[in-house]
């Protein structure tokens, strides 16, 4: 059972009975999963922190079939909790109580793609990775990147806005999914999957999909604007003294790389200790307090090997950087970047992880961490930051033994004042799902909230979409 300070009480939702049961096996026939043993690791997060206890998972392979369990569920009044490849971080992809667990694993087509203008439509269960390799051999790529790549879906990765390693070049989903295909809570189906790079017509009602965290409608397909596949990638993996520098550096690389700079992450020394620890992985420079990594990708290996030495000569010679690596060969390229992407999973040999992922403006991002690690002193076993310090974006993350809640009570609200006090906000990409929801006061006026609230009464009046997450209690 969930926390009480995490859920609020079940609401009066149906339960599901035998004839629900019946009617689903209709629907799905050899797709309606009741089993304990099958729907246990769907019923638990990735981080291990909620666990729901839901008795019913299907898995859909069309839209049709979605519109008809949604038809079915809104008129019976059952609660959704739609999963993808449950790698969320804030509790907001497995079900609170006994919510039905509709999962996208089966819709994994890809429906079209335009070699001309690189503009893909496929269903929402595709995996992340799937879809990068099915572009690569297009020369193609996708326009994001995470380090879930190899589990999360398309479809969630809509849901929740992820940004991803590859943000500071091509921007957020709201600029490169093109269309969205949605079934409403009603069993409606929303097509507006559209290939238009430009379509002015009325409001655009895709973004409000972006980001909805399955609250508003289930995502059964999209289309993606994806760029061509560079010819020339280098990373870079550099230490700095101090975090002044690695700004430094940041302003450096921009100025010097321009066009052709395609990711800047950084993470701490403590990042550095744990993936040693727990990981096995040795760093491959002399130990610094801050490391960072610099992905550049263009079209001419020549001309981008002559900016980046230029750069990386400048930024030694004014003292930016304490020491640092390049690689160009892809094995070299994956073992840097893996430096940065797997200290989320370092983290969860420590015990316990509070999560925190916020946006600040970028010259205070590592004044959270110091200032958190004084503000707790030795109540917590590690404070650790790293992140996508090119858009502004913090991963802060806390570890001790095991669930604590004095350690919990003494990081909340601080984190959330002190993001507020510089006008940040309290989830920059993994949004808000079960644990950050009532929090939301700290980044949105009342007013928007409100709105919201009328935004998701008009939608799903009955609230059956993936209740008691994103919108805070009192709203619903
Ligand atoms: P799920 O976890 O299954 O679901 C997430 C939310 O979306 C839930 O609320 C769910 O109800 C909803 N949802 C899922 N599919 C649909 C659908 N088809 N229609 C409607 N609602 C749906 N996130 C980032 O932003 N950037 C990162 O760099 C990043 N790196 C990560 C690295 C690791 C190692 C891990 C474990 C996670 C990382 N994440 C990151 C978080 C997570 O991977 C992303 O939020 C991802 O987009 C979730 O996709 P998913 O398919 O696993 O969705
Ligand atoms: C990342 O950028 C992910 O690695 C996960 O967004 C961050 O685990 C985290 O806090
Ligand atoms: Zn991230």
């Amino acid at each position: 059972e969930p926390s009480p300070a995490a859920a609020p009480e079940r609401r009066s939702f149906s339960r599901v009975t035998p004839e629900d049961l019946a009617f689903f096996r209709k629907v799905l026939p050899g797709r309606t999963i009741t089993d304990p043993d099958l729907l246990e690791s769907s019923n638990v997060d990735w981080l291990r922190s909620v666990r729901g206890s839901s008795e019913v998972l299907l898995r859909p392979q069309t839209t049709e079939e979605v519109s008809q369990i949604l038809s079915y569920c809104n008129s019976r009044n059952l609660a959704i909790n739609t999963q993808g490849g449950n790698t969320g971080l804030v509790s907001g992809s497995v079900p609170v109580y006994d919510e039905i667990i509709l999962s996208t694993a089966l819709m994994n087509n890809v429906l079209s793609f335009d070699s001309i203008s690189g503009i893909l439509t496929c269903q929402a269960g595709c995996v992340l990775e799937n879809l990068s390799l099915y572009l690569e051999d297009r020369d193609y790529i996708m326009p994001l990147d995470l380090g879930s790549k190899g589990s999360c879906h398309i479809g969630g990765n809509v849901a929740t806005n992820a940004g991803g390693l590859r943000l500071l070049r091509y921007g957020s989903l709201h600029g490169t999914v093109l269309g969205v295909e949605v079934v409403l809570a009603d069993g409606r189906v929303l097509d507006c999957l559209t290939t238009l790079r430009k379509d002015n017509t009325g409001y655009d009602l895709k973004h409000l999909f972006i980001g909805s965290e399955g609250t508003l409608g289930v995502i059964t397909a999209v289309s993606v604007l994806c760029p061509r596949k560079p010819k020339s990638v280098n990373v870079v993996f550099l230490g700095c003294e101090t975090f002044e520098q690695l700004l430094q550096t940041f302003q450096l690389c921009r100025g010097m790389l321009g066009e052709i700079l395609s990711a800047f992450e950084f993470l701490d020394s403590e990042c550095m200790r744990l993936l040693n620890t727990h990981l096995k992985i040795s760093n491959p420079i002399s130990d610094c307090p801050f490391y960072v990594v610099i992905e550049t990708s263009g079209s001419d290996a020549t001309h981008d090997g002559e900016k980046l030495h230029n750069f990386l000569e400048e930024a030694m010679t004014s003292s930016f950087i304490a020491d640092g690596t390049v690689a160009t060969e892809d094995s070299k390229i994956k073992a840097l970047w893996s430096l940065r992407e797997r200290v989320t999973e370092a983290l969860t040999h420590e015990g316990y992880t509070y999560k925190y992922d916020v946006s600040l403006p970028v010259d205070r991002i590592y004044q959270m961490v110091t200032d958190m690690r004084e503000h707790l002193g030795d109540r917590a076993k590690s404070v650790v930051g790293y992140g996508h310090v090119g858009d502004g974006n913090l991963h802060l993350n806390i570890t001790s033994p095991a669930k604590d809640a004095a350690l919990l009570a003494a990081i909340e609200p601080f984190v959330y004042e002190w993001t507020a006090g510089c006008q940040g906000s309290i989830s920059a990409e993994h949004g808000l799902g079960l644990k950050k929801r009532n929090y939301i006061y700290y980044s949105k006026p009342s007013q928007a909230v409100a709105l919201m609230g009328n935004i998701k009464a008009m939608l799903d009046p009955k609230g059956i979409l993936n209740p008691y997450k994103t919108l805070p209690d009192n709203l619903q």
